[in-house]
């Protein structure tokens, strides 16, 4: 939305919707602000038939002024300049009343070449005391696990029977760009009613996942997401163990016995992202799981919650770290924690030793929670899989990369990226100055401090300390982006074209001196992966393959990125409320020069 002709463009499309009485478009904050009882889809396709389908739609009667200082605003076509009247159906609907209930979550097994039905409906899904409404992939929370093989291929067909648009997005995987599942990019959105078939490729072993690309603050949180589980090719890729367990972790925001409440227009929890006050392991509150003594289990963790950062721990058990997002770590290590950034993986092999109850933990600075109970049994197993669990592994081409990346390390960045937030209502130094003060006195637990101070020592916020004015906050009050620093300017990343076999070194740095600090999970579509070579200066210990990497709070982290898949990408924050604020940009990589 950058010129007035686009102002024209859109004004008069919408105008033309049934319903439509006024409409205001604002240029900084590419937010188009609707009065009348026009339907919510509606409006929303003629955005996309103007060319501006990332364009923030926001009802009149909810609208919150952007600050004079910043806006520039222009008012086009208003009959009744101010009308406010109130738009029926704001909410997405929270009645659980008359739908399916969930089934269990099935794990079902792939052969090259195999087609699956997909079917994205609302269902009731039991979450503690509650029956929730909820939105689910075949029925289930989560989705059906696929397990492939690495080098296969699957396709999947999509139906969309929800009452929004969607795509599916396959986290991870490197895959042709066209299937990639991002909306007026790589594919037009699959509408109500609608299907669209997806080619699935998988060149990489590992665990990965999949969710919608659209209002994904709302439709992730709802339930829509699934993992993929790829067997490597070599059978010797990791050492044997007794079984895999896929377990996601999630949480979810219930209040008054119905999740809390989404605006059909717009994302809100736009500053600290969309905390849950129910944590859930498989969709479920504290699982109850089993496992012998002696046994080596091999979980595959992944992190589907929209904002929240796990620290997983399971006392009384050793863990070892033997994968990442995407394959093997370069060493194997023994660990007593893993740390997971929303989307992120971990492979951890668990070897319960003794018999009794465990539970499976998520610690924070301040409190532990229960994600899980584990009973270990003292019944026989077999010896072989212990053994061999002792044995710390690494992996010769992780090796190789190690060689290579050696001077990477001290070379100059090509591409520097900052995260920044603009946020209505902060003055910029002065509020940094204020926050420190203000912040502990009023901001916690009220939400009506000043913003900015609510990063943990550690640079991560591991509770939403601003729970009111975090609910109120949209992507018209806060302004999430990435900023190309890389010749000390200030836009946004508009022009980066890499070709296939690049090699790309890409400085993130995760500005303290924004209005709103806070942690981002930056993740990179399927265009290629990376490698985390350093944080802060600090070269990266142990090697492994990302595609999503966790930014503290004032952190600087190195990345060397590989592009191997031509086509228009995506990056992003995976907070989907920042990505829908603006943190989201695009990248192209070309054939081979
Ligand atoms: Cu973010």
């Amino acid at each position: 939305m950058a010129s007035r002709s686009s102002l024209r463009a859109i004004s008069a499309r919408v105008c033309d919707v049934a319903g439509v009485r006024t409409v205001e478009a604002d240029l900084r904050s590419r937010t188009v602000v609707v009065s009348g009882t026009a339907d919510p889809g509606a409006v929303r396709a003629a955005l996309v038939a103007a060319g501006h389908p990332d364009a923030l739609l926001v009802p009149a009667a909810s609208r919150v002024r952007p600050s004079p200082a910043r806006s520039t605003s222009m008012t086009t076509s208003t009959a009744e300049h101010g009308a406010s009247a109130p738009v029926p159906g704001d909410s997405f609907a929270t009645d659980a009343g008359g739908l399916p209930a969930t089934v269990p979550t099935a794990v079902r097994e792939y052969d090259d070449g195999a087609t699956v039905d997909l079917h994205i409906a609302p269902v009731a899904h039991r979450v503690g005391g509650a029956t929730l409404r909820m939105l689910a992939y075949g029925g289930s929370v989560p989705g059906p696990t696929f397990v492939v093989r690495q080098g296969s291929r699957l396709w999947v067909r999509a139906v969309n029977g929800t009452d929004l648009e969607t795509t599916v997005h396959w986290h991870g995987l490197r895959l042709a760009n066209r299937f990639d599942g991002v909306p007026h990019e790589t594919q037009q959105p699959i509408p109500p009613g609608g299907e669209f078939t997806y080619r699935l490729d998988f060149p990489d072993p590992g665990l990965y996942w999949y969710h919608p690309h659209v209002r994904e603050d709302y439709t992730q949180e709802m339930g829509l997401y699934g993992t993929i589980l790829v067997r490597p090719a070599d059978p010797d890729h990791w050492a044997p163990v007794h079984r895999d367990v896929v377990l996601t972790i999630d949480d979810v925001l219930v209040e008054d016995g119905v999740i809390g409440p989404f605006s059909r227009w717009h994302p809100t929890h736009a500053a600290m992202g969309r905390f849950g006050n129910v944590l859930l392991v498989d969709g479920r509150t504290e699982p109850q799981l089993t496992a012998r003594a002696g046994e080596v289990v091999r979980l595959w963790l992944v992190n589907t919650a929209n904002a929240r950062v796990f620290d997983v721990r399971l006392p009384g058990a050793r863990l070892k770290l033997v994968g990442g997002d995407s394959g093997r770590v370069e060493h194997e290590e023994f660990v007593d924690r893993v740390l997971l950034a929303p989307s992120e993986r971990a492979v951890v092999d668990v070897l319960f030793e003794r018999p009794g109850a465990h539970v499976l933990e998520h610690r924070t600075p301040e409190r532990t929670y229960r994600l899980a109970r584990i009973t270990v049994s003292d019944d026989p197993v077999d010896p072989a899989p212990r053994a061999s669990f002792e044995v710390l592994r690494s992996d010769p081409d992780l090796a190789a990369e190690r060689r290579l990346v050696q001077r990477w390390q001290d070379a100059p960045p090509d591409e520097v990226l900052a995260a920044v937030a603009e946020m209505d209502g902060m003055t910029h130094g002065a509020g940094h100055g204020a926050g420190h003060g203000k912040g502990h006195g009023t901001g916690h637990g009220t939400g009506h401090g000043v913003p900015g101070d609510q990063g943990g020592a550690d640079g991560i916020e591991w509770e939403d300390g601003m729970a009111a004015t975090n609910r109120q906050s949209t992507p018209a009050t806060t302004r999430w982006s990435f900023r190309d620093r890389t010749d000390g300017g200030d836009g946004l990343p508009t022009g980066w074209h890499f070709a296939v076999g690049d090699r790309v070194k890409i400085r993130l740095v995760n500005e303290v001196d924004s209005d709103h600090p806070m942690h981002h999970p930056f993740h990179v579509h399927g265009g290629g992966r990376f490698l985390v070579l350093a944080r802060d200066g600090v070269p990266e210990a142990n090697l492994m393959w990302k595609d999503t990497v966790l930014l503290r709070t004032g952190e600087t982290v190195d990345i060397l990125f590989s592009a191997t898949n031509p086509g228009r990408w995506m990056a992003h924050c995976h907070i989907p409320e920042h990505m829908h604020s603006g943190m989201m940009f695009g990248f192209t990589v070309g054939e081979p020069a």
